[in-house]
């Protein structure tokens, strides 16, 4: 498998219950290197420039206002097949519906407070990671 880049977000929730190396834990005991990280708090409008894709959907506010209601630690995760490896790590959106031993199914606390985000395509994965990251941030 190739290896690949994929960006992923330690949500608020997550963050503000201290959960930051027990969900990195879980990243690199599947194989994903941590090339890039940053602690950050986005502002509303960045939220809603990064959920652009979700807009017009019934939960796009709320999930922008979660998004920038605490600090977030941004990543890049390396790793052979890592787009489709971390979506694995992570589990279901929906913690209910989460595999046992998912970040999701042991730490997300509700359908929209769920702990992490991870891009799901190659072309995601590249234009998530050029939003947050300069490619000199980018050492694997
Ligand atoms: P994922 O984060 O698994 O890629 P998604 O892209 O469908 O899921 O949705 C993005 C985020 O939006 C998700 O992590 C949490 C929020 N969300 C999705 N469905 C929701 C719902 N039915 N109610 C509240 N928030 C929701
Ligand atoms: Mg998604």
């Amino acid at each position: 498998m190739a290896l690949e880049r994929t960006f992923s977000i330690i949500k608020p929730d997550a963050t503000a219950r201290n959960l930051t190396g027990k969900i990195n834990a879980k990243f690199e005991e599947a194989g994903l290197r941590i090339v890039a990280q940053k602690r950050i708090q986005m502002t509303k409008a960045q939220a809603g420039e990064f959920y652009k894709v979700h807009a017009e959907r019934p939960f796009y506010d709320e999930l922008c206002t979660f998004m920038a209601s605490a600090p977030v630690v941004v990543q890049v995760l390396e790793g052979d097949g890592a787009i489709a490896k971390n979506r694995d790590v992570m589990g279901a959106t929906n913690p209910a519906d989460a595999a046992p031993g998912t970040i999701r199914a042991e730490f997300a606390q509700s359908v929209g407070e769920n702990s992490v985000h991870g891009s799901d395509a190659p072309e995601t994965a590249a234009e998530e990671i050029a939003y947050f990251f300069a490619g000199i941030e980018l050492v694997g």
